[in-house]
């Protein structure tokens, strides 16, 4: 007997303890959010600024030099002219001109180029306004050649006839004219091509 009721009382224990076994109350919006609390905004770091390194230009003197200070050409390494270079003399005395094919000798029927120097007889410089012409004729046929030649000056009062062209074989008389404050001087030659 005892025995049973002591079951019996276990089970409306245990009965009374499901039923009321409170449940679990559901979260109400007045209770405290549980996700996680707001990220705290991020700190605006400003960029670091970093000053441009000033590098100033470097000056570069210009290389031209006024015109007329001096002779075009006088920055140029002078011509060299061997001991060989034929030499003449102005008709007033003015210049020396020497002068030599270059390559060693006159082509035939073929361009080719003269070097020469001009030295005034009182030491002075070549002007940088002078005109400097390279001719050549054969006097004897009564023409010339059929080609314009181009003079360049160089450095130290020298020069370089280009364009030159004997067509044919004879006597040729080949001219330097140097003309200096509207005073022109010729220097001539004769040559004779074979
Ligand atoms: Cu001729």
């Amino acid at each position: 007997m005892t025995r049973a009721f002591s079951i019996a009382t276990l089970a409306v224990i245990a009965g009374v303890g499901c039923d009321r076994q409170p449940s679990t109350p559901a979260p109400t919006s007045s209770q405290a959010p549980t996700g996680e609390p707001a990220a705290t905004p991020p700190i605006a770091t400003p960029p670091i600024a970093t000053p441009p390194i000033a590098t100033p230009p470097i000056a570069t003197p210009p290389i031209a030099t006024p015109p007329g200070s001096t002779p075009p050409g006088a920055e140029l390494p002078p011509v060299e002219l061997s001991r060989g270079a034929q030499s003449g003399v102005s008709a007033d005395g003015t210049y020396t001109v020497r002068w030599e094919v270059v390559g060693g000798a006159i082509p035939d029927a073929e361009p080719f180029s003269i070097a020469f120097a001009v030295t005034r007889a009182d030491g002075k410089p070549v002007s940088p306004e002078a005109k400097v012409f390279v001719d050549a004729e054969m006097p004897h046929h009564g023409h010339g050649m059929n080609f314009v030649p181009t003079v360049k000056r160089k450095g130290g009062d020298t020069f370089v006839g280009e364009g030159l062209l004997f067509h044919m074989p004879g006597r040729w008389v080949l001219a330097i004219d140097i003309g200096e404050d509207g005073v022109r001087e010729r220097v001539q030659w004769n040559v004779d091509v074979e």
